[in-house]
């Protein structure tokens, strides 16, 4: 058998119970075949990123123990964006009830059409930040940088 894979996932949702969605989650992705949560995030609330007229996010980052090959979770990913009744709409950044993007596979770098690892956001984007830093605070990046070097 091959060796597990470490995961982090970012978790998002703005719309028809927020909290309640990122909760529902965590029990989606630790129910996933050939995986489960080591670590979980507080969850934070953020001002909306992209359009402003939506409401104000939660987010949280989860770290996953996992033997599901990168494509094959992130199938899985949408399927659960999808039973939790996720609409893609043609508007970038709009309202969303469940968002997961899969931040970190351990230290791969892909640049697949579907899978960009790292994801381009994780750098940039304060609610991606912190609750990573809240579960990894020594975590390296597969750029040789420290997380925290990124921290504001
Ligand atoms: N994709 C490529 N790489 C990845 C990856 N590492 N993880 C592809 C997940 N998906 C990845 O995503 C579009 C496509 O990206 C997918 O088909 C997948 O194959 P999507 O979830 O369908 O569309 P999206 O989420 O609307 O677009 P995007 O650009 O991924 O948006 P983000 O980056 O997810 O941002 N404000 C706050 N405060 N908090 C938030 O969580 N989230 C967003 C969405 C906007 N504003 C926000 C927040
Ligand atoms: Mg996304």
């Amino acid at each position: 058998m091959t060796d597990n894979a470490i995961v982090y996932v970012g978790l998002g949702s703005n719309l028809e119970n927020p909290i309640s969605q990122i909760k529902q989650a965590f029990l989606a992705l630790d129910a996933l075949p050939k995986t489960h949560i080591k670590k979980q995030s507080a969850l934070y609330r953020s001002k909306p990123m992209g359009p402003q007229n939506q409401p104000d996010y939660m987010n949280a980052v989860v770290m996953l123990s996992t033997y599901l090959l990168p494509l094959d979770l992130l199938d899985m990913m949408q399927a659960i964006e999808h039973q939790q009744g996720r609409i893609r709409t043609a508007q970038r950044w709009g309202a969303r009830t469940l968002d997961l993007d899969m931040l970190l596979y351990d230290q791969q770098q892909l640049q697949l059409p579907r899978l960009i690892l790292p994801h381009p956001g994780l750098y940039v984007r304060d609610f991606v930040l912190y609750p990573l830093y809240e579960i990894t605070p020594n975590l390296v990046l597969p750029n040789g940088k420290k997380l925290v070097s990124y921290l504001r």
